[in-house]
């Protein structure tokens, strides 16, 4: 991490990047919210405006400890491998975080526990009787992740905490249906237990006025206005784990890995405030600004219950949340299980990229909260025709020449027109970090690379030489005026390789210390110009085929494993089923389950009540007497309190469920193969 540890901090502003959950490798996915943030911030400090910038491994949570399970190994060697990891990819990335911690940090316990407590005083927090899965066999309650069952609100194969497979709805505990022990299979019992929730509801009319107030991605913001409309849910804030963070009082339960994630943004200060002299609370007690830089799938977190757990506390609340558009890969949705992904070490470090690359690829790719398409062809495109056409090729012409000819910086004036030119552009740039659109501030800074090329074109020093020397002389004081602009302008996309532009035109000191202003700052005269080393390398089209042919071979291995995991079935495992046409009799809906319908369906020699999820799309009166495909032999289940005694079969239209019927009238009961 920077050591600026000596540096004033101005405003007290504080940015902070979604912590990176420590179970996993880091991915583009992650790339896309916390290179934006780095940029940002290296802007702001060339602005001379010196944020503290923070974040740490999330490391609580069921899926941690069902990983750690898996592999043998206690959840904190797990967390500390994978903070140890994300550590190493954000210093090979450029990533300047002035501190990286960890919730599982002595700090984070304690300020979570006075953050719960002050939540508790103030009635924000309280005790309630709730029905929780039990596992009989493992004699143990299942939270989230740990339980597997019915979504009760459209029927589909849901997590505890998430209907993650049907329509999404975060689930609360015990409202899953027939839930079943993920970890030893046993059909879970539902006993009674004493939980916490946060009384979120408390907050809707504050959320209003505080969202209206809110800066940051107006697409988010907007998201998270409609949610608190639509009206809010207290939140069950504890869960049944060892590991974590302890509910005060209560050795039994930790509070749910939402409450202690990102009260570690507050330790996170706390802990660098500690490190460097400097109080926590002017940033979160009193009137810091803070800005958070997130993924564009955990809004509601930020948006909605954080600052309703930092209102209840009476903690200063968030200025901006930043939130970043999700990531395709080759024009796919992202998928780690389905191979569409691009591993930061192994996919791309390892195969010999150069950091500031991708750097520039995710920042000038799309405007931030758009969707970004990551494609190695594409990738290949950009450092080609961008990277390598225009900012590289100029540097390296104008130093070439200048080392060939003159040997040292030339003497004279810069031109007005030249220096003007780099002031709008620096501008332009300052402009668009404000909101947050670092596409089109990298595309200013690119636009200075294409008028350095057309200047250098147009000039011709390769004549002037011959024929006037000092007028050759001139023109190359202005190219190397714009060489030192671009690579104080370029800095905070690419910080690596501008800091080798600095070098190359012999100028002391780093390029991550000047201000934007020192763009406009002549370089000496007399400074002496080595021979430049190349910027950037080509991307041949054989090393693209390379690597779109092992991206082919994963996604194919993924889908091979899958189809294994699924299992393949055989003919005669298929014949099991038994399929019959059903003639709908009766239909109606079921009272509180606005997504289900109760049927009675005549298949022939009985007739079957059947719960079905497709209140969404059809109403009951117009199903009886329609014919439908019925399985039949189907284990009756309960859903809702509502014995179903069997299934309707119907295609998921992105969620929306629609009937499979036969082509014409064939009669119930008549068997479908
Ligand atoms: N660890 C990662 C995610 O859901 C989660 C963010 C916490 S930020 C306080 O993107
Ligand atoms: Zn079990």
């Amino acid at each position: 991490m920077s050591g600026r540890g000596d540096v004033a901090l101005s405003e007290n502003l504080l940015v902070t990047c979604g912590l990176p959950y420590a179970n996993g490798r880091a991915h583009i996915g992650h790339l896309r919210t916390y290179i934006p943030a780095d940029a940002y911030v290296r802007m702001l400090r060339k602005q001379g405006k010196n944020p503290l910038f923070v974040c740490g491994s999330d490391t609580h949570g069921t899926p941690i400890v069902i990983n750690a399970e898996q592999e043998g190994v206690s959840p904190e060697e797990l967390v500390n491998r994978y903070h140890a990891h994300f550590l190493e990819v954000f210093e090979a990335m450029g990533v300047c975080f002035d501190y990286f911690g960890s919730t599982h940090s002595p700090t984070n316990h304690h300020r979570t526990h006075e953050i719960v407590k002050a939540n508790m005083e103030n009635g924000y927090i309280y005790p309630k009787n709730i029905k929780l899965a039990y596992c009989p066999e493992c004699e143990r309650f299942l939270p989230d992740r740990y339980v597997e069952g019915i979504c009760p609100s459209c029927g589909a194969v849901a997590r505890g905490d998430e209907c993650d497979q049907g329509c999404g709805i975060h689930l609360e505990p015990g409202e899953i249906l027939e839930p079943v022990c993920k970890v030893c299979g046993t059909p879970a019992e539902y006993r009674e237990q004493e939980h916490y929730f946060f009384r979120l509801s408390a907050f809707e009319h504050f959320l209003l006025e505080y969202l209206d107030g809110l800066d940051g991605t107006p697409y988010a913001i907007n998201y998270a206005k409609e949610w608190v409309r639509r009206g809010l849910k207290d939140w069950c804030i504890t869960r049944n784990l060892e590991w974590g963070v302890s509910f005060p009082g209560r050795d039994d339960l930790v509070v749910y890995v939402w409450v202690d994630a990102p009260i570690g943004y507050i330790s996170f200060t706390e802990e660098w405030c500690e490190q460097h002299g400097r109080d926590w609370k002017d940033f979160w007690i009193r009137n810091g600004k803070i800005v958070h830089f997130i993924g564009g799938d955990i809004v509601y977190h930020h948006c909605i219950f954080w600052p309703a757990l930092l209102r209840g506390a009476g903690y200063n609340l968030p200025s901006a949340v930043v939130a970043s558009g999700m990531v395709k890969i080759e024009d796919k949705t992202f998928s780690k299980s389905r191979g569409y992904v691009v591993w930061v070490s192994e996919d791309y470090l390892n195969a010999g990229f150069h950091p500031d690359l991708l750097r520039y690829y995710l920042l000038s790719y799309t405007s931030h909260t758009k969707e970004l398409n990551f494609s190695w062809e594409l990738f290949a495109e950009k450092v080609n025709g961008e990277l390598l056409a225009s900012l590289g090729n100029f540097i390296h012409r104008v130093l070439t020449f200048t080392h060939r000819h003159f040997g040292d910086v030339p003497s004279g004036e810069v031109d007005e027109e030249i220096l003007e030119r780099i002031s709008s552009i620096i501008d332009d740039m300052v402009e668009a970090n404000s909101r947050y659109e670092f596409k089109q501030m990298c595309d200013a800074a690119m636009s200075l690379a294409d008028f350095a090329n057309t200047y250098f074109q147009k000039s011709e020093p390769w004549r002037l030489i011959k024929t006037d020397r000092q007028a050759c002389a001139h023109v190359l004081k202005n190219c190397l005026q714009l060489c030192k602009a671009l690579a104080v302008l370029f800095e905070p996309v690419m910080p690596h390789k501008m800091e080798q532009v600095w070098a190359m035109l012999g100028l002391s000191g780093s390029v991550h210390d000047a201000k934007l202003e020192d763009a406009l700052v002549e370089v000496p005269a007399g400074t002496h110009i080595k021979a430049p080393k190349v910027l950037f390398e080509r991307i041949e089209d054989e090393k693209v085929k390379m690597l779109e042919r092992a991206m082919r071979e994963r996604i194919k291995a993924a889908m091979e494993g899958k189809k294994v995991q699924e299992g393949e079935i055989s003919y005669e495992e298929f014949s099991k089923m038994d399929l019959r046409i059903g003639k709908v009799i009766r239909a109606e809906r079921v009272k509180g389950a606005s997504k289900l319908l109760r049927l009675e369906v005549d298949v022939g020699d009985s007739v079957r009540q059947i719960v079905a999820g497709i209140a969404n799309t059809y109403e009951p009166e117009e199903l009886v007497g329609r014919e439908v495909v019925v399985v039949v032999n189907l284990k009756p289940a309960k859903i809702f309190g509502i014995e179903s005694q069997g299934m309707v079969l119907a295609a998921d239209v992105d969620g929306t469920a629609v009937l499979l019927s036969p082509m014409h009238e064939v009669g119930a009961g008549v068997r479908v193969r």
